[in-house]
């Protein structure tokens, strides 16, 4: 809070690093580097100073929230498995960032991919587990090589394996690529494939926490996640409380795109606004044109109009304003940008995407995407609007898992804020964002 309250004052200049407090400092295929810089001794301090029962209240109290976008707390799902009398547990790594927009677990993996080894073997001493996997976006190559590579490492160090840290606690991970599903994004789908069957999305619950990786209890975390947990454990729980929100803290990564002078990834503390990450972070709209809107969390997201512009970006704050922070993605858009087009687009994507496994989902996001082009090209008719609600509430309603049930997210959004300018496109079958090529006019 601290730092970005200087912030918002012209007294700092941008950011609050703690996740990427090593990218592009370190070399990320040297260990060394990474021992030199803490690289660790975190691992080292729970191991011989803390019991796994105090490593988890540690986390509970740091308030750590899930950065996949659903914001579930870390320490309540670790308890949830520690509790668990198995003989095998597991830790999974959810490093299938594939939410379009959105590449900061991308950034972790290349530029300090020993923090998530770290992470991981914490997170096995304080549940019980012994074996990790860490399941990799097919197209992330360069961060399998160095994963690869950093694991190598960190058995040939003794960070992985038998008696770590001469101890008896043992430790080890194995890499799991994806082959371009999204879907195996969700924790569930992906277990599936990494069990080598095919990537859909199981029933919830029971939950990953209970009956996970070979129906043994699992710990399933985002990339972002892990890496908040060696400086949590090295500088204690109070110390991470000094930046975000109460109910929120820490940091988020954000990827910042579209119409903005300067693009690219930031860390900062929860609770900045959406203003202040476009003028401070991204020097303001290009060219000077108006704000229209941002789409958080690439598809599952939400619409954020230019009335939310001030809302703090943090789990809660945004829930209260009806609106999702969503996995770190943030597309700002500006007045020339056609919300028709934009969420014709997502659909696109999410009825590509839906793996088939449920009716509300698989037929849902094809027959919005039907609607939404019919909007697009002049031929969409006002009723199309409500068939349009229907389906999203039933999509959230009937579907089986986040994607169905979030792929309506948009459709409300661009109606609740939006809808003179859809339906513009219906009754007076002008675009006015100049984007849409109504066919009348063709
Ligand atoms: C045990 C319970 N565990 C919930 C666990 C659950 C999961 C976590 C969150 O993700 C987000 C969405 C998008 N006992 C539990 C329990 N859990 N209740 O908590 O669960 P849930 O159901 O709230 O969310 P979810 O469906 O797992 C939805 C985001 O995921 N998303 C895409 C993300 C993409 C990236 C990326 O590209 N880097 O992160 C797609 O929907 O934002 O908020 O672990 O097991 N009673
Ligand atoms: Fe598959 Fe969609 Fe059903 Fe999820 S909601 S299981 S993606 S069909």
């Amino acid at each position: 809070r601290i730092a970005w309250v200087a912030a918002r004052k012209g007294t700092l200049p941008a950011e609050q690093r703690i996740v990427l407090r090593r990218v592009g400092l370190i070399n990320p295929d040297d260990i060394e580097e990474y021992i030199l810089h803490d690289g660790y001794s975190a691992l080292g301090k729970v191991l011989t100073e803390m019991t796994p029962t105090e490593v988890i209240e540690e986390i509970k109290k740091s308030g750590l929230r899930g950065r996949g976008g659903a914001g579930f707390p870390t320490g309540v799902k670790w308890s949830f498995v520690a509790r668990e009398k198995s003989e095998k547990k597991f830790i999974i790594c959810n490093a299938d960032e594939s939410e379009p927009g959105t590449f900061k677990d991308r950034i972790i993996l290349e530029g300090d991919p020993h923090s998530i080894i770290e992470a991981m073997a914490i997170a096995g001493y304080a549940v019980g587990a012994d074996e990790g996997y860490i399941y990799v976006r097919g197209e992330y190559l360069l961060a399998q090589e160095r994963l690869r590579r950093a694991i190598e490492q960190a058995r040939e160090m003794g960070f992985l394996g038998k008696n770590i840290f001469g101890t008896n606690f043992n430790f080890d991970i194995h890499i799991h690529t994806g082959a371009g599903a999204y879907i195996c994004g969700e924790e569930t789908a992906l277990i599936e494939s990494i069990e080598g069957k095919r990537g859909q999305p199981r029933s919830r619950p029971p939950f990953p926490t209970t009956h996970g990786l070979w129906g043994k209890p699992t710990v399933v975390n985002n990339v972002e996640t892990l890496a908040n947990v060696p400086p949590i454990l090295l500088n204690g729980a109070d110390w991470y409380r000094r930046f975000g929100t109460p109910s929120s803290p820490g940091t988020k990564v954000y990827t910042i795109l579209g119409n903005v002078n300067v693009t690219g990834v930031i860390e900062v503390p929860m609770g900045i606004t959406l203003r202040e990450v476009i003028n401070i972070y991204a020097k303001g709209m290009k060219g000077g044109a108006a704000f229209k809107l941002a789409q958080t969390g690439g598809s599952s997201g939400s619409l954020i109009p230019a009335s939310l512009q001030d809302t703090p970006m943090d789990f809660d704050s945004y829930a209260k304003a009806g609106v999702a922070l969503g996995s770190g993605a943030l597309l700002i858009c500006d007045e020339n940008t056609c919300v028709v087009d934009l969420v014709k687009v997502l659909m696109n994507f999410f009825r590509k995407e839906s793996c088939g496994k449920c009716n509300p989902c698989r037929i849902g996001t094809q027959r919005a995407y039907e609607i939404m082009c019919a909007i697009a090209e002049g031929r969409g008719k006002i009723e199309d609007l409500d068939h349009l609600l229907w389906l999203s509430d039933n999509m959230y309603l009937l579907s089986n898992c986040g994607l169905g049930q979030t792929a309506g997210t948009p459709i409300k959004d661009m109606l609740k804020h939006f809808r003179a300018e859809v339906e513009a496109h219906i009754t007076l079958q002008v675009c006015p964002a100049g984007v849409c090529k109504i066919k009348a006019f063709a």
